[in-house]
């Protein structure tokens, strides 16, 4: 039994030693609407060429892990209503009954690591949510990061989420977190979270030398790179604090739980921000791409 397929420019890639980046699907299918995700999926797919290495955009389509996707199955997928949302605890359960889902960053995680990519771009990771003391609302992103050795590169975490309890959580799991470029943690739509990182690093060599570090030293789990939005993208956290609020605020009175929760605060913010956080997601996962090619093209100089 087969567990996944290469897409024929990932193969292409492989073969060539070209560098590759995964790249989740659940931004697509749940975290932006049609037909934007499509055009962001696309570009990033560019970025990521552009900058030198090759993206396998993962997915499960039909029972089958998809590594890497085609345009036209990128296209299906942008547009296919009834999608699952894959973490670690459903990814094998759809495969195995021949389902179709998205893989979130949890369950891109694992398809990278069973096809030997050390990168990963996405938008910005799961984590714990406010309130999390009432409700236990702790993505699985995290404990994936603490157990599956692959280099993820976000935008820090969204700013729905509880900052603060979120790298608790990370220091506890052992992840490190490398702001880039800056002493403060990014906060996703905001270039700072007011609090400072655990580390720092101002180059993708130094990230991809800590990344091989960990593999010497027999460290399980992975590195969150937290880059800071392109400062025109950003939105400042004045502006946003009371549209957060509002959404989560809105979540509740829905009685919106579990895997609803985070789909549910990026549509309303998208709609109190009137689009505008879109924008700023779009300019920063495509500025999270280059940066995971750049990570990634120096992992592959220095062989396995
Ligand atoms: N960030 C975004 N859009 C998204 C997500 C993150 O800008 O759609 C997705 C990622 O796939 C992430 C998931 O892994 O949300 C986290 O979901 P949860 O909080 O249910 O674990
Ligand atoms: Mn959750």
């Amino acid at each position: 039994m087969t567990q996944f397929t290469l897409s024929p420019a990932v193969a292409a890639a492989r073969a060539n030693g070209t560098p590759i980046v995964a790249l989740e699907s659940t931004i697509i299918t749940h975290g932006m609407p049609y037909p934007q995700n499509l055009d962001v999926a696309r570009e990033v797919e560019a970025d990521v060429r552009s900058a030198g290495a090759e993206p396998a955009t993962m997915a499960v389509l039909d029972g089958t892990l998809h590594v890497g996707l085609t345009d036209d199955q990128l296209e299906t997928l942008a547009q296919a209503k009834k999608v699952a949302k894959l973490s670690r605890a459903d990814m094998a359960a759809c495969m195995a009954t021949g389902g179709t889902g998205a893989t979130t960053v949890a369950a891109t995680m694992i398809a990278a690591r069973i096809a030997s990519i050390d990168v990963f771009a996405t938008g910005g990771i799961g984590g714990v949510h406010k309130g999390a003391e009432g409700t236990f609302d702790i993505s699985a992103d995290l404990l994936e990061l603490a157990q599956t050795p692959v280099t993820v590169v976000a935008a820090g975490a969204k700013a729905i989420l509880d900052i603060p309890k979120t790298l608790e959580v990370l220091e506890t799991q052992g992840v490190p977190v490398i702001a880039f470029g800056q002493d403060d943690m990014p906060a996703f739509w905001s270039r700072s979270a007011g609090i400072k990182a655990p580390l720092r690093m101002d180059s993708a060599d130094a990230i991809a030398q800590a990344h091989a570090m960990r593999r010497t030293l027999g460290i399980p789990g992975g590195q969150l790179v937290a880059n800071p939005i392109p400062a025109e993208a950003e939105i400042d956290r004045a502006t946003l604090a009371p549209i957060i609020a509002q959404a989560t605020r809105d979540a509740q009175t829905h009685s919106i739980t579990g895997k609803g929760v985070t789909p549910y605060l990026l549509q309303r913010i998208f709609e109190l921000t009137e689009g505008r956080s879109l924008a700023a997601n779009i300019a920063l996962v495509r500025h999270n791409a280059q940066l995971a090619a750049e990570i990634a093209k120096h992992l592959s100089n220095q062989g396995p």
